[in-house]
């Protein structure tokens, strides 16, 4: 089976639906056909502040939302990051082999960065692309099941694959994004522009998955969509309303086509309507299931006891056979 790796931020709490639509949804269906590792990487959530009890929560509150959404840890391999040392370890040795200019170039460091003032950004934060290119290469991953905005990170993964194997002899795959074209890229509900973003959204823009249901349906209900009144799938000049139809088709399964014939004739306000009641049916459940790995401590630490020692099994192989063509002596 060949093997796909991914990784999500517990930074935030709640996952949006975005988080939800362009990556975990496709982990639980890669999980049926690919030898699957997910990990929720809380190594980069520390490259902005963290208050440290957040955070230990919020590592529980992804792995729930991760097997609320559908993670089968008997069918993948469910880990955090920070219980594989060997990340950080093949982070270093991938730091020195990336250009500073080629670093530089990474958008998501700019943008984020800009966020937060250039000055205050950490250096965690300008090298956690390369921490990332480390966690891929770990597990010789072939596909990396992402959203749009990770591919240039997954660009950099194959470079320095590349060069490592060129330099050192073959020793990593050189990984594939997976990344679907329709949900790649969910955008912001108040400005269609924009992805939806835990940082960059407005409250209006980002649906949390677990907010208060009525709170969602309201937002969905006030999404931006524009002064024409077709529902038509057009990205370019209808950026709104082709968002709300691309969410509506992938949690639906009904295809766009269809949801246009569907909405001949009627008004922006019944596709909101009926979306909002989708988005209501399927978060109400997912808060039920999250809240039930919650409520039971002792499983979710069994299946991050196992899901870290089947990880590391793996990870140490790659390092030490990374370590070995690098020139480290070997400790004895
Ligand atoms: N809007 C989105 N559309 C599609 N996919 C998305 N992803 C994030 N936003 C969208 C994908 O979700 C996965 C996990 O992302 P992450 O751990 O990087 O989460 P994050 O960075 O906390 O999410 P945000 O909202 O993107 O945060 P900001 O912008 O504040 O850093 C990834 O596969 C990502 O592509």
């Amino acid at each position: 089976r060949p093997r796909v790796l991914s990784g999500i931020q517990p930074t935030a709490g709640s996952f949006h639906l975005g988080n939800y639509l362009g990556a975990v949804r496709q982990w639980v269906a890669l999980q049926e056909s690919h030898d699957a590792f997910y990990m929720v990487v809380d190594l980069h959530a520390i490259t902005v502040p963290q208050d440290p009890k957040e955070l230990s929560a919020n590592t529980r509150l992804a792995v729930a939302q991760l097997l609320a959404a559908g993670l089968d840890p008997d069918r993948c391999t469910l880990f955090v990051q920070s219980h594989v040392p060997e990340h950080a370890q093949l982070a270093w040795v991938m730091n020195c082999l990336t250009g500073f200019g080629e670093a530089s170039r990474m958008t998501q460091f700019k943008d984020k960065s800009a966020r937060q003032g250039a000055d205050r950004a950490s250096v965690g934060l300008f090298t956690y692309p390369i921490l990332q290119v480390a966690d891929i290469l770990l597990y010789q991953a072939d596909e990396v099941p992402v959203g749009e905005d990770q591919r240039q990170h997954i660009e950099l993964t194959r470079d320095l694959a590349e060069r490592f194997n060129g330099r050192f002899g073959e020793t990593f795959t050189i990984p594939k994004p997976y990344i679907l074209k329709e949900t790649g890229k969910i955008y912001d509900l108040q400005e269609p522009s924009i992805k939806m973003s835990k940082s960059a959204s407005t409250p209006k823009g980002l649906i949390n998955l677990l907010d208060e249901p009525k709170v969602s349906a309201k937002k969905v209900k006030s999404a931006v969509t524009d002064t024409d009144t077709v529902i038509r799938y057009d990205a370019e000049n209808k950026p709104g309303v082709s968002n709300l139809l691309g969410i509506y088709s992938t949690l639906t399964g009904t295809s766009v086509a269809e949801l246009e014939r569907q909405y001949e004739g009627k008004l922006y306000g019944a596709l909101k309507t009926d979306l909002a009641e989708v988005v209501v049916d399927f978060v109400t459940p997912f808060r039920d299931r999250t809240q039930q790995y919650l409520d039971d401590p002792e499983t979710l630490d069994s299946i991050l006891a196992k899901g870290a020692e089947k990880a590391r099994s793996v990870a140490a192989e790659t390092l030490s056979r990374t370590y070995e063509r690098v020139g480290f002596l070997p400790a004895k």
